[in-house]
């Protein structure tokens, strides 16, 4: 998820240490190799709701590489930095980052990281959600105080990130006041409303075109013929609302829930459905399919419908597949 690549550079992979440390040093990727390897078994939970539980990863523990550089009493926090386009980073206190046993981890399931998962070099952080675990490591640096990841700084995702926390988003910074009277304006269009509480509200008709809903509550609502075209409603809850003719072309769907909701009418072509849920999981059957409410007017495209997983995807068809055969 996030960047797909490393920034493609000719030089030698090395990890550079630096900031508020007695001793900046640098280490190819050579000699990350040749220090004692530990091996880590974890679950890797991303934020946006699919894990994968039980991967092993081996590498050099951070503790041994920060003992290396030695850092001042005053530094408090930890940057990893990515060789990326967009110099990704994101950040750790320091003490955690020791405790929770970090490792810049050079193979994943006994075999070198592919660079599509990091590779050659990647932070691995047990108990935080994926979103610590930085891909391309090429800079740890020292701090004395926090400076903001780029999905923490531009995404709204918890800087603590603790799963067993649910700690995955924080709200736009408007009140439930605030957010009423947003919504009654039925255009929200662009608007940054992340996390917002809508729940059983009658926004029929709402105007929501590229509007920011990661993480919004829309349980039960009427959005009947609403457009959340180009939206991002990531992580967004939609369980039980009446979405008859509501549209979300080319919206970013991951990790949106669906549940119960109704569909009839529906348009869902171009969005990005990693992860969505249609059936909630104690409902799904390979005898009998859960029911998600489709008619033949309910509309995806065949490459979303391949973003969601096995068992999501068997609901979802088994429904279209009815309602046509239903005229
Ligand atoms: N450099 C970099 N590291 C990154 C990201 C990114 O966009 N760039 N995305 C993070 C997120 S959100 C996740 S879920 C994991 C995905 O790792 P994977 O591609 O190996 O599954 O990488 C994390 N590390
Ligand atoms: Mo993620």
């Amino acid at each position: 998820m996030g960047e797909r690549l490393p920034r493609s550079s000719d030089a030698v992979w090395r990890v550079e240490i630096c900031g508020a440390v007695t001793r900046p040093c640098t280490l190819p990727l050579a000699d990350l190799q040749a220090l004692p390897q530990s091996v880590i078994t974890l679950d890797i939970h991303c934020v946006t709701r699919w894990s994968k539980p039980d991967v092993r990863f081996t590498g050099v523990p951070l503790a041994d590489l920060l003992r290396r550089a030695e850092p001042v009493p005053a530094a408090r926090f930890i940057s990893f930095v990515a060789r990326s386009d967009r110099w990704h980073s994101t950040s750790l206190p320091l003490d955690e980052a020791i405790e929770l046993g970090t490792l810049a981890a050079l193979t994943a399931e006994d075999a070198p990281l592919p660079s599509q998962h990091g590779g050659p070099v990647r932070l691995v952080v047990p108990r935080r959600y994926f979103y610590k675990s930085l891909k391309w490591l090429e800079r740890i640096e020292l701090l004395e105080s926090d400076r903001l990841g780029h999905w923490e700084a531009t995404a709204g995702y918890h800087n603590h990130a603790d799963p067993w926390q649910e700690e995955r988003y924080i709200a736009a910074g408007i009140s439930k006041a605030e957010a009423a009277a947003i919504l009654a304006q039925r255009d929200v269009s662009k608007l940054d409303l992340r996390s917002i509480d809508a729940r059983k509200r009658d926004l029929s008709g709402l105007v929501a075109r590229n509007a920011l809903l990661r993480d919004a509550d829309f349980r039960g609502g009427n959005l009947r013929a609403a457009c959340f075209d180009g939206a991002n409603l990531t992580n967004a809850h939609l369980q039980d609302a009446d979405l008859r003719e509501a549209s979300f072309r080319d919206a970013d769907l991951e990790g949106a829930n669906f549940s119960r909701a109704d569909l009839r009418g529906a348009c869902f072509l171009g969005a990005s459905l990693v992860a969505a849920t249609f059936a909630e999981a104690g409902t799904l059957d390979a005898q009998a399919p859960a029911p998600v409410v489709v008619d033949r007017r309910t509309q995806f495209s065949s490459t979303s419908l391949e973003d969601l997983t096995p068992d999501q995807q068997m609901c979802v068809r088994a429904a279209l597949d009815q309602a046509a055969r239903d005229g």
